[in-house]
């Protein structure tokens, strides 16, 4: 039987993770929501892994959540599972995640993009969090994420009518960073190879930062970002390629 999550290596640094249960458009049950939590751990373990790219299949990146499977949940085994362990992962990777969006990326599957640090879409991609047509809300960061990327007004415009997105006004909303004109695996992975070229230490203080920031007063943030600074003015990788920089005259350390 063919795997729920693939994982290829399609360049140096970059692993590539797939969830692969396109019959079901991807939809999150709790066996694809285990082996993709598997997946990014072993990709965010892997020392010569710099950067995760995910993605699902041209029909759709992911329907969200398996409503076939929520239906009969109850209301305690909610309560008591608070939530999958996956939507901790997302929030918890240190190495850059980069999503890209073919096809739908409805409810839990536009959460995941929201939890990411960077997403590409296709020009056909379509987003939106349709939770409140089945009485729920977007309850995997979905709310929290939207209102913070978008702001309020936006953010209700969508989480109150469900209505979908496309890549163009996901973009504009910041939700999307670049839309593909052909191929969003593609340019997904060429971003992720051009990241993970660059030195790991600055990567993964830049991400830190700009994660962390947001949640703080400017001046703690102020703070937050000289003191990762100065952690990076201490590294090899620094004194070599400004000193390569100085020597070589130009701009190609
Ligand atoms: N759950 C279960 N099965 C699904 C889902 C889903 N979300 N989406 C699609 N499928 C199944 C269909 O039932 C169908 O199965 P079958 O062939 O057995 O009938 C198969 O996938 C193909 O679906 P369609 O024929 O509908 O395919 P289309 O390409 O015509 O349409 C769509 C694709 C637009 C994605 C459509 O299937 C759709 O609207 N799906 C539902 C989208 C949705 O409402 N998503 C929100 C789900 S709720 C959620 O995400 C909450 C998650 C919160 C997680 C945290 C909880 C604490």
């Amino acid at each position: 039987m063919e795997s729920i999550v693939k994982v290829e290596r399609p360049a140096d640094g970059v692993s590539l993770v797939r969830l692969n249960r396109p019959e079901a458009r991807n939809a999150l049950s709790r066996a694809l929501k285990d082996a993709l939590d598997a997946a990014l751990l072993d990709a965010e373990r892997a020392s010569d892994v710099r950067v995760i790219v995910l993605t699902g299949t041209p029909e759709a990146f992911c329907a969200g959540g398996d409503i076939k499977e929520l239906g009969a949940v109850t209301v305690e085994e909610q309560l008591a599972m608070r939530e999958h362990p996956l939507w901790r992962t997302l929030g918890a990777l240190r190495k850059p995640l980069v999503v890209a969006v073919d096809g739908y990326a409805l409810g839990g599957g536009m959460e995941i993009a929201l939890a990411a640090d960077l997403v590409v879409a296709s020009e056909g991609a379509v987003f939106g969090l349709p939770e409140i047509r089945l009485g729920i809300l977007p309850g995997a960061g979905g709310t929290q994420r939207l209102v913070r990327l978008a702001g309020r007004q936006r953010a209700l415009r969508y989480l109150l009518t469900g209505d979908r997105l496309s890549a163009r006004a996901a973009q504009a909303m910041g939700i999307v960073c670049e839309v593909a004109a052909d191929d969003a695996v593609a340019a997904a992975v060429a971003l992720a190879a051009s990241i993970a070229a660059m030195p790991p230490l600055a990567v993964r203080q830049i991400k830190e930062v700009v994660q962390l920031g947001p949640d703080a007063s400017l001046a703690t943030a102020l703070a937050l970002e000289r003191n990762a600074n100065l952690a990076l003015f201490g590294t090899e990788e620094r004194t070599r390629r400004m000193k390569a920089f100085a020597e070589k005259g130009s701009g190609r350390a």
